[in-house]
């Protein structure tokens, strides 16, 4: 039974990538040895493939900055304002799609990538399905001419062959290209190009062909969307295309990130040689697929989860394969992970750190093509062949389920215990707005910012040194108050009227919170690229949710005692923690989330105890967990809005909490932030001039409101008419009363020399407004 990855990481054991690509951008290096590093890397990829015994081994995986940036040069979708508009796309012209002409996509303090909007601009960014891998948004237009502007799939599929490879290249399917492409003309749908595209594919196939490959792969993940009439039209003119003009091509049409849905029938009638299935996210598809496959058709059985990172049950999955190979024979299926090995980190081996008891219940890309090749070795010659290694596997399925660092019987006690009560304020926002008026005598308009200021160079080199030894703890605690004194004086001496500490003692507004809490680990090489140079490196949640003692309490006290203004707590939202981590399989996501809401809850609960009348609870990643099918939003949303509420509501009518949400379109889930009934939410609309705020408006948002007036996502410091022009637009459509004012994320990616005078101005837009109200009241 052959084994396939449909891709492996690109990125390097030790971020070589990382390393040649910043080094070519800096100009410390040329183009040569940076496409150096790229084929050393690519060699050691088939390398390893090989030597593990991996038949189908992909090419043109690798990428050296995003698969869909390299379809578009490809094809030729290079926007005018590129230039190169005739011939091969070269490097430059490659980077400053990705990037600009001026350097890098700017990432918001919550990491959302945002056009810094300086020279050229980079093409925009957006997720990859649901996944935190972004890619660049191809950009095509109404009579788009496609030409053959890049060989690299050849390219690689002969270098392959010249170290003695012989892979299976894999392209980004024609559909999925072009339902991910958009248009500035909003009339126009980019898969009516279908037709046009079709031939510069044929093109590259054709070559492919000649070179000597017989399979490719074609990922067409949009299988996994709900897919209207135009675009399964589109999907059966192109296979129907491939099989007709390129016979000797065999084409594996690979599906994953969901089950095909109501595209099964479709996908089961083109004329495709292979076809591959999601069996993590939809295992349940596998016997009708079985059921209704053409006896011919090759099925790729993705079994082992390429979005997570625990070690497989070998045993139970040759329970559910055996019968599947029985009916279907050895020849006609093959078995890979769900998805490609792009989403999960490259050999837990380098791992020295990890608790060994956790580390064994562990699969990162390496681990997982031994679970593949142990179990097609299983499939082909029988269990007793491979008898240790499935001897091991299901010891570790039992250790890790019985194990006394996954559960925690207070934790599992409390959540049992949990009331409807315990998710709602003692009253409605009307009376609370009543009570925290009464106490926190803010002026009308008041200022904020988001919770984060200047991470400087400074900064994060103390944090390094003090994380290798160099700084003891005392200094370097001594170093962050220094910081946090600082910002807190100025933030009162400008006149703002509720203060932050500035989170200078943070690393990332995730890791910061899981470093404190049970049930989290952490590791030192396990980084997944985020996008093109960008990596993140997720805590692995793997048991039950605990909260020891309080996270941010001595630093809010601190804060707090060098200034008489309102001083806001500081947490991350359980839904964000949640999104941004590896998480356990063993339980249902919404179970996590819950344990993690009753940890952030104490925390609440300290720090009203500790004085805070104010306490923000970011949710900056809420809209990320949205499933790819609407019709499973709702269910998501229950209990995302659920855990925040958990969190959110033990405190007094008094107490004001606040939540921020940035980069986000809200009109499809404004209902759902509006159940959030957090008292005061900020969120972006500095760049699309307030028209964000529309869903606000239209859905009589009851409670109140920042709608950031200054975009912190440019270097640029906004003028008092500037922001006071958006005020008024903002004052359009929400009473004052409703209305506050701050930028629209946090400061810590810009500098210092930007944030002094752009909150300044910010002040004097508040005041002057302020005034004028008075005046006219
Ligand atoms: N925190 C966490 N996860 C995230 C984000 C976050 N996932 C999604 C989103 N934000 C991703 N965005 C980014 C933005 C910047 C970087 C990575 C992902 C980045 N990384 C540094 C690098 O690769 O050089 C490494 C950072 C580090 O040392 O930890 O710049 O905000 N948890
Ligand atoms: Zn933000």
């Amino acid at each position: 039974v052959p084994v396939s990855t449909l891709g492996t990481p690109r990125i390097g054991p030790r971020r070589e990538l990382k390393a040649a690509l910043e080094s070519y951008w800096s100009g410390r290096s040329d183009a040569a040895a940076l496409l150096d590093t790229c084929a050393r890397l690519r060699a050691a990829n088939w390398a390893r493939q090989a030597s593990l015994g991996i038949a189908n081994i992909p090419s043109n995986d690798f990428s050296l900055y995003d698969h869909v940036l390299d379809t578009a040069v490809m094809v030729g979708a290079v926007p005018s304002v590129y230039g190169a508009n005739e011939g091969s796309v070269g490097l430059d012209t490659y980077f400053a799609m990705a990037r600009g002409s001026t350097g890098d996509v700017a990432t918001c303090a919550h990491g959302h990538a945002h056009d810094n909007g300086a020279g050229v601009p980079a093409l925009e960014m957006t997720k990859w399905f649901d996944t935190n891998y972004h890619f660049m948004v191809p950009e095509l237009e109404r009579g788009q001419r496609f030409r053959l502007a890049s060989s690299k799939p050849v390219d690689e599929y002969r270098e392959a062959a010249a170290l003695g490879y012989r892979t299976r290249p894999v392209l980004l399917g024609p559909v999925t290209f072009l339902t991910l492409a958009k248009s500035r003309d909003p009339g126009f749908d980019p898969v009516s190009l279908i037709g046009d595209l079709l031939p510069i594919y044929g093109e590259v196939l054709r070559r492919l062909a000649a070179s000597g490959a017989t399979w490719v792969q074609m990922d067409e993940p949009c299988l996994a969307l709900d897919l209207n009439a135009v675009t399964q039209a589109a999907l059966r003119e192109a296979y129907g295309f491939f099989a007709h003009a390129l016979p000797q091509i065999q084409i594996m049409l690979t599906s994953y990130f969901g089950g095909l849905g109501g595209n099964r029938d479709l996908a089961l009638s083109l004329p495709v040689a292979g076809l591959h299935l999601d069996l993590i996210r939809a295992q349940d598809q596998l016997d009708d697929v079985v059921a209704q496959a053409r006896p011919g058709l090759v099925l790729s059985l993705g079994v082992i989860d390429g979005r997570n990172i625990w070690r497989a049950d070998l045993s139970r999955l040759l329970d559910r394969l055996e019968p599947v190979l029985r009916r279907r024979g050895t020849d006609h299926v093959e078995i890979a992970p769900s998805c490609s090995l792009l989403h999960v980190p490259i050999d837990v081996e380098q791992e020295a750190d990890l608790d060994p008891e956790v580390k064994n219940w562990l699969a990162f890309a390496v681990q997982k093509i031994g679970e593949l090749t142990t179990l097609a070795t299983a499939l082909s010659y029988g269990r007793a062949a491979v008898e240790e290694r499935l001897a091991a596997s299901d010891a570790v399925v039992a250790a890790r389920k019985a194990s006394a660092k996954v559960h925690n019987a207070a934790v599992t006690a409390r959540l049992a215990g949990v009331t409807p009560e315990m998710t709602r304020r003692a009253s409605p926002f009307a009376e609370r707005r009543l009570a925290q008026g009464r106490r926190l005598s803010l002026p009308l308009l008041p200022t904020t910012t988001i919770g984060s200021f200047p991470q400087t160079g400074e900064v994060r080199k103390a944090r390094a040194a003090y994380g290798k030894g160099a700084l003891d703890s005392a200094a370097y605690e001594a170093f962050v108050k220094e910081e946090t004194a600082r910002t807190v004086r100025w933030q009162d001496e400008i006149g703002l009227d509720v203060l932050v500490h500035g989170e200078f003692e943070r690393n990332d507004m995730v890791q910061y919170f899981a470093e404190q809490l049970d049930g989290f680990a952490f590791t030192k090489h396990g980084w997944v690229q985020s996008y093109g140079s960008r990596y993140v490196r997720p805590p692995i949640l793997f048991g039950d949710v605990a909260r020891p003692r309080p996270m941010t309490v001595a630093w809010w006290r601190y804060a707090r005692s060098l200034t008489d203004k309102p001083m806001k707590g500081m947490l991350t939202g359980p839904v964000t923690i949640l999104n941004w981590s590896f998480v356990r399989d063993d339980v249902a996501r919404s179970t996590v989330s819950r344990q993690i809401a009753l940890a952030i809850r104490d925390e609440v609960q300290d720090l009203q105890a500790a004085g805070a009348a104010m306490i923000q609870i970011d949710e900056a990643a809420i809209r990320e967990g949205l499933p790819l099918r609407p019709a499973e939003w709702q269910a998501y949303l229950d209990w995302a809005v659920e855990s925040f509420r958990l969190c959110a509501s033990g405190v007094k009518d008094e107490t004001q909490i606040h939540t921020h949400m940035c980069y986000s379109e809200f009109n499809d889930i404004i209902v759902s932030i509006a159940a959030m009934d957090a008292d005061v939410i900020s969120i972006e609309t500095s760049r699309s001039k307030m028209e964000l705020l529309g869903a606000f408006v239209e859905d009589h948002y009851p409670n109140e409101i920042g709608p950031g007036v200054y975009d912190i996502h440019s270097p640029r410091v906004p003028s008092v008419e500037e922001m006071t022009e958006l005020l008024e637009r903002a004052l359009d459509r929400i009473a004052p009363e409703q209305l506050w004012v701050n930028p629209d994320c946090g400061l810590k990616t810009r500098r210092w020399e930007e944030v002094r005078p752009a909150l300044v101005n910010m002040v004097a837009a508040a005041t002057g407004l302020r005034r004028r109200l008075a005046k006219a009241a």
